[in-house]
């Protein structure tokens, strides 16, 4: 156990990759709310380094926690000896990380236009700025590059306009990637971005959409973060910034916002992967958003995608207090699940955060709900837990065009639905 450790650093220090041989994805079936709480024991655990995928929420949904070599038969023991149900889900992750490389390094070309650009397979940071230049530079009149910022290691904070006209008008707000290795969420951002030019003109429903709304669509939210999980560390989830007094960094930009902050539902442990950060808005990543919101004043709808895990879900996250408007953002949530399922049979869960999924507090979609942003929304796409973060490339474009209904169904309804 000791020779592979020192052989993992080893690997890190020559080829700058987080090797994750042999770590396995467990999930676990908790019978009752005590067995839950008897896993929570292992968050506690600091020394096991579990990454939780999953949970711990309520008992009838799977806990999935991503769990490193070493760790593998302590925490099969710990479970065994409480009597609770586990199954392996991923038996080797490197397994994995190494077939979703592959196909990256074999479908690897730079486009020179978005027509064969590669919407199948995962792309770098650079690649997706490329094909945010070339569909701008390619429907100058439908689609512009706005910089809302910079990050904190100081890359540009792209947003995608697509517009028809008019000044400042009504608009909807998509974003994907605040979480780093949710990758098929920027790939299905990709999607969206030429599926909103392609459909422009033909579709009617998009048509009469951008007819009278706009969409802004930021596509890599968090892009050190993403950058990191290509160059470094496929698992990374935070941002990159350095914590003041501790040698962990990074910070989880879905705790980070003024709903809520601090409030359980999120840690103010700074190597917690749901760490809060010093203070709201702290990120310069969700400042960006913040100040892009207040100051355009008229965003109607807003859409977080996340992965992995089927759902649609409102606000709140926070508290178990009843949005004002929950019915009404429960019918569409259903109408929009609906639609999706319609495609592939892809089956979604939707309703509040912390119903569905588990108290969450500083979460994107309760700041903009409390803001006066009525539609707000946040989806955990595919898949339920069989490759978690890790699903293969072949997925995406079949990912995306379910989840572009759901999207389809919501910014309709917005037009249809003024306020
Ligand atoms: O913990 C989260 O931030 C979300 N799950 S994820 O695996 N994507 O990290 C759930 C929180 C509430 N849901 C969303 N905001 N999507
Ligand atoms: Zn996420």
């Amino acid at each position: 156990m000791k020779g592979l450790l020192v052989l993992s650093a080893v690997f890190l220090a020559v080829f700058g990759k987080e090797d994750f041989s042999g770590h396995q994805v467990l999930r676990i079936s908790a019978a009752d709310e005590a067995q839950v709480k008897k896993v929570r024991e292992l968050e506690d655990l600091k020394h096991l380094q579990l990454d939780f995928w999953r949970g711990p929420s309520r008992p009838s949904m799977p806990i999935d926690i991503r769990v490193p070599f070493p760790s593998v038969q302590a925490v099969k023991v710990f479970l065994e000896s409480n009597g609770i149900k586990y199954s392996i889900m991923i038996e080797d992750v490197q397994t994995l990380l190494d077939e979703e490389q592959e196909q990256m390094l074999a479908f690897r070309s730079r486009a020179s236009s978005t027509d064969t650009f590669n919407y199948a397979t995962y792309h770098t940071l650079e690649e997706i700025n490329q094909f945010i230049d070339l569909l701008v530079a390619e429907n100058p009149n439908l689609v512009s590059k706005i910089q809302i910022g910079s990050s904190y290691e100081g890359r540009p904070l792209n947003v995608l306009k697509f517009s028809t006209g008019g000044t400042n008008r009504p608009a909807i707000w998509l974003d994907t990637g605040i979480h780093a290795r949710e990758w098929v969420t920027h790939a299905s951002g990709v999607w969206f971005a030429k599926k909103i030019i392609e459909d422009y003109g033909q579709d009617e429903t998009l048509t009469a959409i951008l007819d009278s709304l706009d969409i802004f669509l930021e596509i890599v939210v968090n892009p050190d973060g993403y950058a990191y999980s290509h160059s470094s560390n496929r698992m990374w989830r935070k941002t990159r910034s350095i914590n003041a007094g501790s040698s962990c960094v990074g910070v989880d930009a879905n705790r980070n916002w003024d709903a809520g902050f601090g409030l359980s539902g999120s840690s103010s442990d700074p190597c917690s992967e749901t760490y809060h950060g010093e203070y709201a808005n702290s990120e310069v990543e969700v400042q960006a958003i913040v100040d892009f919101v207040n100051s355009h004043g008229n965003i109607k709808a807003f859409v977080s995608i996340h992965s992995y895990s089927q759902l649609l879900l409102y606000p709140y996250g926070y508290t178990t207090a009843r949005a004002a408007d929950q019915a009404e953002l429960h019918e569409l949530a259903k109408t929009a699940v609906d639609n999706l399922s319609s495609l592939y049979g892809t089956e979604y869960e939707y309703g509040s955060i912390i119903t569905t999924i588990y108290e969450a507090s500083g979460t994107t979609v309760d700041w903009t709900y409390n803001s006066g942003i009525k539609y707000s929304y946040t989806m955990e796409l595919r898949d339920t837990g069989f490759y978690g973060f890790l699903l293969p490339a072949k997925q995406i474009v079949p990912t995306a065009q379910e989840t572009w209904l759901a999207l389809i169904t919501i910014m309709d309804y917005t037009l249809k639905h003024p306020y």
